[in-house]
């Protein structure tokens, strides 16, 4: 807190023009300090407690130093840059002066840096490097986590550009693994290319089966006729999309994926048109799209139908990121609620000093250490499928867990921002804090990528013998014996036979499995480190609504 010395002011009385001065009177103006943020990994106990704790001393020697500096920039440079750039929006620039139609799109001052820092710092590079096998998924989502919160979302290109390099190289396409996937996972910013991700349209949102782009093919190969309707980071050099060959039945078998690049080697648009940037409630630095689709020239990744299948993984990959973002808003706003409490006084003492501030800061931090076990288990799952070092019963948990963690995180997200601003009470709701868009891009993580509803979903799409006997068994070691809530919902889904009452109650059922394994994921952590604050986390999520199951499904 900073107080100025007194000052005098004679108020002008505008009503007659001339000074009043029975309102002269003497002001003793208040400056509040505002939050400010330190080394992003080095304040983090969250993050550091669970890396020593998986990784290898000596991994963790070696790696330290990547987290030390993009944990400076984070706290330091970006955050500053985020903050100075906060009015600046994508622009789209359809025509040039002679009449051309151009399409292209400036990006920001923020996003241009982040992409230099991204790519240089290996934030998508690191999990293809693998110089430390499957955890090398685990030492690139800590970048990305310590990365995302001070970039206004520059995540979605790189979680797209890291889904289209494990999508096309599971696809077994030499051609086009050679062709894009070193320039996907470069560290070199002259190289380096972004991949979009464009499924939606306007019949198929979540229903991706209902697509109407066709692909026609000529002697030259396929080209794609169709309009895309929510495509995010148009500005990306190559797309992977789905469309129907001509003949191909309907539904999400019929369709196929397609791999494009969106520009001629002149950096003309190869017969696509931006019709227009969405106006969003948040990410607003992230520049998404209405596409029309006239004959762009594409070439399949992998068949010719299963196309939904075959963006799967890509769709896995993103749903991590989604994840990992959630968590690391979380932090960030954790961070400043909590620097900005031993700064704001208030009925006589720092809020940090009040005990019902700091109990409603105590449960803010708990359901984010929790989200965090959760997204980064899940990150230690998906490296070791990535090297080929999972049994197939942590592969099936990892299909269950990864809709599941981003589903839950999701909401934790909305739900822990939401709390964050009120700790800032005004201040929160102000624009020139920074802080309103914290609560406006954590909204897009529960819709983008699959809804909660559409992800609980496909939890009982991934729910089988096999992912359930896994979550069982990965659950009840980490918590030291069967969770009653995991013993409710296993219960629950069992006596279930009707499939309408199976659906109403999915999200529920998700939402425990996953509060569940994040509070067995804690403990298990609280135990082996013994560390305090994850103790009292601990506990303290134990006690705020894990088993959300309802028995009588006519009284949900
Ligand atoms: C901050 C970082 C975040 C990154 C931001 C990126 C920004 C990008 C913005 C976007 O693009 S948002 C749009 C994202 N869209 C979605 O996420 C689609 C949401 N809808 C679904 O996920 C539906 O569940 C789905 C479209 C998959 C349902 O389609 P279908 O055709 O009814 O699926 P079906 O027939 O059940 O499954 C087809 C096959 O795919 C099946 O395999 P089989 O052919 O072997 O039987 C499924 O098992 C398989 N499958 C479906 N989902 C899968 C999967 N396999 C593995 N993993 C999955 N997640």
């Amino acid at each position: 807190m900073a107080f100025k010395t007194p000052r005098t002011r004679c108020v002008q009385n505008y009503s007659y023009g001339v000074p009043d001065y029975s309102l002269v009177h003497t002001t003793m103006p208040f400056e509040q300090t505002p939050p400010k943020l330190g080394n992003q990994y080095e304040d983090d106990r969250v993050l550091r407690s669970y890396l020593a704790q998986v990784l290898p001393a000596e991994m963790l020697r070696e790696i330290e130093p990547s987290l030390f500096e993009i944990g400076r920039l984070a706290g330091g440079e970006l955050y500053e840059l985020q903050l100075a750039d906060r009015l600046n929006e994508p622009r789209l620039i359809q025509w040039d002066a002679w009449g051309n139609r151009i399409d292209k799109i400036e990006l920001t001052p923020l996003w241009r840096v982040a992409e230099r820092i991204a790519v240089e710092h290996g934030v998508v590079a690191t999990a293809y490097e693998q110089k430390h096998g499957s955890l090398s998924r685990v030492h690139q989502c800590a970048l990305a986590y310590l990365f995302t919160p001070s970039t206004d979302i520059y995540s979605c290109p790189l979680a797209m550009t890291d889904g289209a390099a494990r999508t096309l190289l599971g696809s077994a396409n030499q051609a086009l693994i050679e062709r894009a996937v070193p320039h996907l996972i470069t560290r070199d910013p002259d190289q380096f290319w972004t991949a979009g991700q464009w499924m939606t349209e306007l019949t198929g949102g979540s229903d991706v089966g209902l697509s109407e782009t066709v692909a026609r093919k000529d002697a030259e190969g396929y080209r794609l006729y169709g309009r895309k309707w929510f495509t995010s980071a148009i500005n990306s050099q190559i797309a992977l999309t789905l469309a129907r060959p001509e003949g191909n039945p309907p539904g999400g078998r019929g369709l196929a994926l397609f791999y494009l690049e969106t520009r001629d080697d002149d950096g003309r648009p190869r017969n696509i048109e931006v019709n227009r940037l969405k106006d969003k409630l948040g990410t607003r630095k992230v520049p998404t799209a209405e596409l029309a689709l006239n004959g762009t020239p594409a070439q399949l990744v992998q068949g010719t139908t299963d196309g939904v299948r075959n963006i799967a993984p890509l769709l896995n990959i993103t749903r991590l990121w989604n994840g990992v973002s959630a968590v690391s808003l979380m932090r960030r706003g954790v961070a400043l609620a909590s620097d900005y409490a031993r700064k704001r006084v208030a009925f006589g003492a720092p809020l940090a000093e009040k005990p019902l501030h700091l109990d409603t800061l105590a449960g803010l931090e708990a359901e984010a250490e929790a989200a965090f076990h959760l997204a980064f288990y899940v990150a230690e799952l998906t490296g070791r499928s990535e090297t080929g070092e999972i049994s197939e019963d942590d592969a099936a948990l990892l299909r269950l867990l990864t809709p599941i963690m981003k589903l839950t995180t999701a909401k934790q997200a909305v739900a822990v921002a939401s709390e964050v601003l009120e700790c800032f009470g005004g201040a929160g709701y102000v624009e020139d804090t920074g802080l309103p868009g914290l609560l406006r891009d954590s909204q897009v993580l529960p819709i983008w990528e699959g809804t909660t509803n559409v992800l609980a979903l496909d939890t009982l799409r991934a729910l089988n013998d096999d992912s359930l006997r896994a979550y069982d068994a990965a659950v009840t070691k980490l918590s030291g014996a069967v969770p009653s809530a995991f013993a409710h919902a296993r219960n629950w889904y069992s006596r279930i036979s009707d499939r309408s009452v199976l659906e109403a109650g999915a999200r529920r059922l998700a939402l425990t499995l996953g509060r569940t394994m994040e509070l067995a994921l804690l403990m298990n952590h609280a135990k082996a480190t013994q560390d305090s604050h994850s103790i009292a986390n601990a506990r303290r999520f134990s006690a705020s609504g894990v088993d959300l199951i309802v028995d009588d499904p006519h009284a949900p």
